[in-house]
């Protein structure tokens, strides 16, 4: 039997004509045998843009989503991706929507700022996905779409019969993306929600002062952070697909996301085998560690030193304070701006290891200095000599700081049944895909647009879906007469 040649590897055929794009020369110059380079990065890309930055389109653009997405974390990840240009279908339960729009709702008969602050640059389409016109709009979406994001609790995609298998089946492209409380192990069946992941992740055991209870912080990072984690795995999967040609499964749990934040504080769980922490005030106070790492109340997380010191007004205000820091390398700084220049060479202070046993003492010093001078004026002196400092900032102050107006982080947004309100914006400035924030979608709003300009549903096929009851209640008359 004659042996069969190898068929030639795509990828190479593919860089041996971008080597040659790469080493053609104006005839001119054609004389000398042009070097071959092995590998050049970005090869088999387009030329560059000669388009201005900001002017050709978005990062995500003709990337499609379907975003089955509820509450915090799920919608977290498909608004940045929106955000990036992709287009970004939600899918909700008919009549109902996703359970936030009605939730802490301070407008009467206005979806809830919880859900506008979500759902920013998305469509909705209503969809019982349990119902049989239902599951065939949405089969068809799987098709047409190359990721699918959810958050439903463990089973509940299974349950709707949308497993891996069939999704793949169905869209061999289509990247899955899932957000979950735990990843496999013993608790993988579990709901999960922001303060269970902050405790089952490290957070809560590590935030709070050492004498009171474990506390969970005000940031989201167990529904945001995890939504973070999850668009970064998307687009690297898709990224993956662009060589592959597949789909892939995507998941992050949240205690996965809450421990990757709380990093720091696995670290010094095993410094704590070599010794105690000397940069946790605990230390200087004399207290003996424990098996695990502490609370450490307002103590850095880094190798410098800090805490949080009241400012001027302190009395009425309760965000007149700033965070401290004693940055080894300005240290003679500080002592001069505090008053106590005496400090820069007395030797119970003037080197790290000897102010570590101190910190109390020294933070109440420099706090006798910062309760004489507002935190606006703290900040201004400090950062003018380099010493870092963070004034407590109130979400007031953030929502009328004019810097974060321009750069976009903070958004008014128009809404056709609330009105006027405050978003953030998005946080990742890419410098060629400007993000535009538009309003979160009503409920349904496009269900009509999706089913015949996406999915190209035909008119007798739309009604027939209608009918049904699949996109929200059947019409009167049909009802009736089935
Ligand atoms: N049509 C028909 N049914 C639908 C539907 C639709 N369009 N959309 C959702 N459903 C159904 C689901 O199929 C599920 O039904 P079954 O339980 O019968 O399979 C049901 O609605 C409820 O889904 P759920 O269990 O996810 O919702 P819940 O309110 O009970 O739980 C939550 C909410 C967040 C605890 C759970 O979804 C979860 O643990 N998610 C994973 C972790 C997560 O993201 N948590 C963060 C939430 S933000 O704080």
């Amino acid at each position: 039997m004659a042996k069969k040649k190898p068929a030639r590897s795509k990828s190479k055929a593919a860089l041996r004509k971008v080597v040659k794009l790469a080493s053609r020369k104006p005839a001119s110059k054609l004389k000398a045998k042009a070097p071959v380079k092995a590998k050049i990065n970005g090869h088999g890309l387009p030329k560059p843009s000669s388009k201005p930055f900001g002017k050709d389109g978005k990062a995500l653009d003709g990337i499609r989503i379907l975003d089955f997405t509820h509450v915090q974390s799920g919608p977290t990840c498909t608004q940045l991706l929106a955000w990036f240009g992709a287009d970004v279908i939600k899918i909700e339960r008919p009549g109902v929507g996703d359970i936030t729009r009605g939730q802490l709702q301070d407008v009467p008969n206005a979806d809830s700022l919880y859900f506008t602050m979500l759902n920013h640059n998305k469509r909705s389409i209503t969809l019982d996905s349990k119902s049989k016109q239902g599951m065939k709009v949405l089969e068809r979406l799987v098709k047409s779409c190359d990721a699918l994001v959810e958050n439903f609790a463990p089973g509940a995609l299974d349950r709707m019969g949308l497993t891996w298998e069939r999704i793949h089946q169905l869209n061999p492209r289509i990247v899955v993306a899932s957000v979950k409380g735990f990843g496999p192990g013993p608790y993988e069946e579990c709901k999960v929600y922001e303060n269970v992941a902050q405790c089952a992740g490290g957070s809560a055991s590590t935030t709070g002062f050492r004498d009171g209870p474990p506390l969970v912080t005000g940031a989201q990072i167990g529904d945001s952070g995890t939504g973070l984690h999850l668009a970064l795995g998307i687009v690297c999967a898709l990224f993956q697909r662009n060589r592959t040609g597949r789909g892939q499964r995507v998941l992050t749990a949240m205690q996965d996301g809450v421990l990757n934040l709380c990093r720091v504080k696995l670290r010094d769980q095993q410094r704590l085998a070599h010794g105690p922490l000397t940069e946790y005030s605990q230390y200087g106070e004399n207290i003996p560690f424990g098996a695990a790492t502490p609370r450490a109340g307002n103590d850095s997380g880094g190798g410098q030193p800090g805490w949080i010191l009241k400012c001027k007004g302190w009395e009425t205000d309760p965000d007149a304070y700033i965070y401290f820091i004693t940055q080894a390398p300005v240290w003679e700084k500080i002592c001069e701006l505090i008053g106590k220049p005496e400090w820069k060479t007395d030797p119970d202070y003037a080197k790290p290891p000897a102010r570590l046993p101190r910190l109390k003492h020294i933070f109440n010093t420099i706090e006798e200095w910062t309760m004489t001078k507002t935190k606006f004026e703290v900040m201004e002196l400090c950062n003018a000599v380099d010493i870092p400092v963070g004034p407590i900032l109130s979400m007031k102050e953030l929502a009328e700081e004019p810097s974060l107006r321009e750069t976009g982080t903070i958004v008014e947004v128009d809404h056709p049944t609330r009105g006027k309100y405050l978003s953030v914006g998005n946080p990742i400035k890419l410098s060629d895909s400007i993000t535009e924030v538009t309003r979160s979608p009503l409920l349904g709003e496009h269900t009509d647009e999706i089913l015949s300009k996406v999915l190209k549903f035909t008119p007798a096929e739309i009604a027939e879906i209608k009918a049904s009851g699949a996109t929200g209640e059947a019409p009167k008359a049909k009802m009736a007469a089935e």
